[in-house]
């Protein structure tokens, strides 16, 4: 009998054993939850919605800055505010900021204001992963886009490293194949590339990242993407992009409704008038194509819904939850 009741004993401590595990597992890997902060920072997402809502129409531009911002940080080791930190000299590695996608990337110090307002109401309890998600999801709503309820919980990450981003970040010269391969990498699939893609209606690009398309199409010197409009590109090349070197000049992605988010970057697209290759792409798969049709056949509203999903889907890549990773106290550097 003794014997029988030690051995039931040790069997219900393995399982004991194994549920603890499980549960340890579960809760550096849960979930994110709408309002993660309600009890210990209620006041969390009210501070960043006001901040935005109150600077953003000063300088409309960082809006797109800090769209974009997000999409960066999702697809380098997962939304963990790692395009955040800063390289130091001490450790010589590049952090994300450095890599050729991150040059472009503005907004870094908008996102340290929103962080020192939160941390005056509730210190060391906010992540800049989820400020830069919050943060996202208010510039699209102050450019007319859609509001969604932004999942948070995410924690932010102690690893940040140039060559990731590179690897990771699809670039503007990309083709549909590699532009597939790059989301299913991170779980995304050929609808939220084209959603996604979308938050193009917004902000501008430099001639750099679509200058090839104007005077070296496939690395031949003088030669112009056919499938780039020709009086677009004619007047891009007369007003704007002067040369094949220019690396200043700004352009606007989606030209006449820059600063609003709309379904007009598609009809651009059904133009031939998409400013990258990698927008143009999209136009090149018989998948991808008639999907675009579709949302131009649906409403504003219907876009906004599906943008929304795949702005969703998109914030929870890879994150850090539970007690993984930390919540940094200063988002440009790992705590110390
Ligand atoms: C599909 C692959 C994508 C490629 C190849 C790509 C590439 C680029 C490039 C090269 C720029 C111009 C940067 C500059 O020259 O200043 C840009 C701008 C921008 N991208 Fe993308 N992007 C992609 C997807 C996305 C996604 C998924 C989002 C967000 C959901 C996004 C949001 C933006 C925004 C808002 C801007 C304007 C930035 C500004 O005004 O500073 N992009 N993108
Ligand atoms: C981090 O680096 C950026 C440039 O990459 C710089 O503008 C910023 O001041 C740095 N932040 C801090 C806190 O040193
Ligand atoms: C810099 O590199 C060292 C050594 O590989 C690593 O331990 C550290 O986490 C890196 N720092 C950042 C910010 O990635
Ligand atoms: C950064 O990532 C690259 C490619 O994965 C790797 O070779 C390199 O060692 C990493 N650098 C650091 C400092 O960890
Ligand atoms: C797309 O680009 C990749 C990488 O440059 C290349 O290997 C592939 O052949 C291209 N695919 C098509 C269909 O052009
Ligand atoms: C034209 O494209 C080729 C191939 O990408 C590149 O090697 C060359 O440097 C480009 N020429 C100029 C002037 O940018
Ligand atoms: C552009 O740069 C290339 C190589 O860097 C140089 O050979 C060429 O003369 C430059 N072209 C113009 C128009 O400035
Ligand atoms: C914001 C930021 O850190 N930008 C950097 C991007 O990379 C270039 C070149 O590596 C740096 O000069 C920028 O400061």
């Amino acid at each position: 009998m003794s014997f029988q009741s030690n051995k039931m004993d040790t069997f219900g401590y393995f399982w004991l054993v194994i549920l603890a595990t499980l549960g340890a597992i579960n809760s550096s890997r849960a979930d994110l939850q709408l309002n993660f902060y309600a009890k210990t920072c209620p006041k969390a997402e009210t501070i960043v919605q006001d901040y935005v809502h109150e600077h953003i129409p000063n300088a409309p531009s960082v809006a797109a800055a800090l769209i974009r911002m997000h999409f960066h940080d999702c697809f380098v080791r997962g939304c963990d505010a790692s395009i955040l930190l800063n390289s130091t000299s001490s450790s010589g590695n590049q952090t994300e900021k450095a890599a050729t996608p991150n040059q472009t990337v503005r907004g870094f110090n908008f996102i340290d204001r929103v962080k020192s307002l939160v941390e005056a109401e509730c210190p060391g309890v906010v992540s800049c992963a989820d400020i830069i998600a919050l943060v996202a999801r208010d510039s699209i709503v102050v450019t007319g886009g859609p509001f969604w309820r932004v999942p948070t919980g995410r924690r932010d990450g102690l690893i940040s490293n140039a060559s990731e981003a590179l690897a990771n970040i699809p670039a503007p010269f990309f083709n549909f194949t590699s532009l597939q391969t790059f989301f299913a990498n991170k779980g995304l699939d050929l609808k939220d590339l084209v959603l996604l893609s979308g938050a193009h209606t917004v902000g501008i690009a430099h001639c750099s990242a679509f200058s090839s398309r104007l005077y070296n199409f496939s690395g031949i010197l003088g030669n112009q993407d056919p499938s780039l409009d020709s009086e677009y590109a004619a007047n891009l090349k007369a007003k704007k992009c002067k040369t094949i070197n220019d690396t200043t000049t700004i352009v606007e992605m989606d030209p006449g409704s820059f600063r609003t988010f709309d379904l007009s970057y598609y009809r651009l697209l059904l133009k031939r008038r998409g400013l990258f290759q990698s927008d143009a792409a999209l136009t090149t798969s018989s998948t991808t194509l008639s999907y675009i049709n579709e949302l131009l056949q649906g409403s504003r509203q219907d876009f906004y819904k599906e943008f929304a999903l795949s702005m969703e889907k998109m914030g929870r890549i890879d994150v850090k939850t539970g007690s993984s990773g930390e919540i940094r106290k200063h988002c440009a550097f790992v705590n110390s």
